[in-house]
């Protein structure tokens, strides 16, 4: 039996890429950048910084600003962006996510987070589900961000079990590749086309029973 669930954030435990969107949008829009939808999800799970190099990129803008500029507008987007998740509350957790919870706290198994967002404390206090977290990767810490494993090694070592003993469960290609790439066993939350037709897949978190879970372990 498996013995810790690495968490994904964004798209796992409840859906703030509308709003890391909406925070892009703006700041694209500001420097003459169209970004839609679409473009978003080449943004899913990955860093803030890179996310704002692929939509500098995406504009022909790649080498206009210099360091400090860059770093100016990371934080104007993660200042509204951090302005928008103050309305994020407990009827945001997605479907199933509070049920497996209580359900993996009731075996003993260990329950970290292993998302790419610093503001990941944050939203789990305004989601009122930070008790259930034994321990909280910190972004800022790891070397690489995914698909690099870094994000998962640190959340395996953070509730101190093997990563060859924990399911980490992600949204995004590049949270599936660090997931495998950290010798854990992976579910997705989304479409093969997507997410590859090799690993366990839900088409939404409300399939993310501790029954579930152990079926695909012992598979
Ligand atoms: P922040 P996850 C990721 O969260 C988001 O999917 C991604 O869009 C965002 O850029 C990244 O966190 C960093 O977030 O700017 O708040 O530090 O999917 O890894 O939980
Ligand atoms: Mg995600």
């Amino acid at each position: 039996m498996f013995q810790a669930v690495l968490f994904d954030l964004d798209g796992v435990i409840t859906d703030t890429a509308e709003y890391h969107f909406l925070a892009w949008e703006k700041l694209a829009k500001k420097i003459g950048i169209e970004i839609d939808r679409e473009f978003n999800e080449n943004l899913k799970g990955v860093s803030r910084e890179e996310s704002l190099r692929r939509i500098l990129e995406h504009g022909g803008k790649a080498n206009d600003y210099t360091p400090e500029e860059f770093a100016a507008m990371a934080k104007l987007k993660n200042d509204n962006y951090v302005e928008m998740i103050q309305a994020v509350s407990p009827k945001d957790v997605y479907p199933g996510i509070l049920q497996l919870l209580q359900d993996l706290r009731g075996q003993g198994i260990k329950i970290a987070l292993a998302s790419a967002s610093k503001n990941g404390p944050f939203l789990l206090k305004q989601m009122q589900i930070t008790e259930y977290f034994d321990a909280i990767a910190d972004p800022a810490k790891v070397v690489a961000s995914k698909p690099a494993p870094d994000i998962f090694i640190a959340a395996a070592e953070g509730v101190g079990v093997d990563v060859s003993q924990a399911i980490g469960i992600e949204d995004a290609y590049s949270g599936i590749a660090a997931i495998k790439a950290a010798n854990v066993l992976p579910i997705g939350v989304g479409k093969a086309e997507v997410l590859g037709s090799d690993i366990a897949l839900v088409s939404d978190t409300s399939q993310l029973t501790l029954d579930f879970l152990i079926e695909v372990w012992d598979n």
